[in-house]
């Protein structure tokens, strides 16, 4: 199998995440300004399907009108000439001081009407550019402290915040779906919806249910401790992976953003063995952050190995699930068994069972081996390329 990305492997990447400049809270940017055409043109030769934003990635906030139809029109330009699209976009609620202390869920009603209408001008850009997918990642909704968020009242907010937006959509006519995208702090102390978990009981609670999912983040569940796979497999089962951001996270520490398949290596694999396998035919989007020690042609080498690792893990775990000493280890741990209804004889045939509980054999039942051991052994020989 070849490891070079085309086009049909739908691999995105943030405007912003070859763009990051290397800026953190201990030091300058090491890397200079990058023109989002220039980002377009590279990404498409290393054989990317297309490039998100958030509105001030592409229009530097404060533009003029002009000069935002120059910028945008100059996208276009390098869109039609690489054949490149825009699957998705968002907003940056997040860096200019007015949203210090949040946007949807600022205590200050002015910043919320602000903050829904800064939103809405970027949704006419993602429908005219055919985005389908508009991301709402609450970077600054949240706080440090007790008092200063009333956390009921900030989620009537945030409700309301996005019922308006869908409400929008559906007037304009837009073939857009918002999709949250949780995490558990930085910038703020906490952040609302910080989990896959919260998200999805919160989207219960909308108007509009079916117009709102989820753009998990692979690190951002793994700095609450959390197991990705897992998160994305309840997504999925719910109905609500809408979009997903791929990259690389060691461990429970500040959001590292590196490239996808660096940090916890074996979750990677089950989330490519679980993508591949699954339903979902969005983009493999990469939010990823070239580390600052990088110079210009370190960044595109940092962007293209995301896509390479994928691809990687794509070809072991497809190999995984064909090897038929998998498959028979599958069936020894059970696996096809916990597919089956465990009543598909209804509650009555339960009841009456006496084989289901008075004569059931607990002790004997336990001292089968569920042998996930060996199962595991095989997954690792292919994750590292001891075995076919
Ligand atoms: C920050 C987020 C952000 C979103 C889009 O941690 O990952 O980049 O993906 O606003
Ligand atoms: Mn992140
Ligand atoms: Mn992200």
């Amino acid at each position: 199998m070849s490891y070079t990305p085309t086009p049909e492997d739908r691999f995105t990447f943030g405007l912003w995440t070859v763009g990051w400049r290397g800026a953190d809270p201990f030091g300058d940017a090491t890397r200079p300004a990058l023109d989002p055409v220039e980002a377009v043109h590279r990404l498409a030769a290393l054989g990317a399907h297309g490039v998100t934003f958030h509105d001030d990635d592409l229009v530097p906030f404060g533009s003029s009108a002009t000069e935002r139809d120059a910028i945008i029109a100059r996208l276009r330009t390098a869109l039609d000439a690489t054949g490149m699209k825009v699957p998705m976009a968002t907003t940056n609620l997040f860096s200019h001081p007015v949203f210090k202390d949040g946007a949807f869920t600022a205590n200050d009603r002015g910043v919320r009407r602000y903050a829904l209408r800064k939103a809405m001008r970027n949704m006419d850009l993602a429908a005219e550019l055919g985005a389908t997918t508009y991301v709402a990642w609450g970077g600054r909704e949240g706080s440090e402290s007790g008092a200063a968020k009333d956390v009921r009242a900030a989620l009537d907010r945030m409700k309301e915040a996005f019922d308006l937006l869908c409400e929008y959509v559906v007037s304009q006519g837009y073939d857009l779906r918002l999709a949250i995208e949780p995490k558990p702090n930085e910038p703020r102390g906490d952040i609302l919806l910080p989990t896959i978990g919260h998200a999805l009981a919160f989207i219960d609670r909308l108007e509009r249910p079916d117009m709102v999912g989820l753009n998990p983040e692979v690190g951002h569940e793994q700095m609450a401790g959390l197991n990705f796979p897992h998160g994305i497999a309840q997504a999925l089962w719910s109905g609500k992976l809408f979009h997903i951001d791929l990259n690389g996270q060691s461990s429970i520490k500040y959001d590292q953003d590196l490239r996808f398949g660096a940090g916890d290596l074996r979750q990677a694999f089950w989330l490519v063995d679980l993508l591949e396998s699954s339903d979902y035919t969005g983009p493999r989007h990469f939010d990823f952050k070239p580390p600052r020690t990088e110079d210009s042609e370190g960044v595109w080498a940092s962007a293209a190995g995301n896509m390479r690792n994928y691809l990687i893990l794509k070809e072991r775990a497809l190999a995984f699930r064909a090897d038929p000493e998998v498959r028979e280890a599958l069936r020894i741990s059970g696996l096809d068994e916990l597919a089956a209804p465990t009543a598909e004889d209804g509650l009555r045939s339960l009841l009456d069972d006496r084989s289901s509980f008075e004569d059931f054999d607990a002790d004997t039942a336990a001292e089968r081996g569920m042998a996930f051991e060996r199962l595991d052994q095989l997954a690792m020989d292919h994750l590292l390329g001891a075995r076919g």
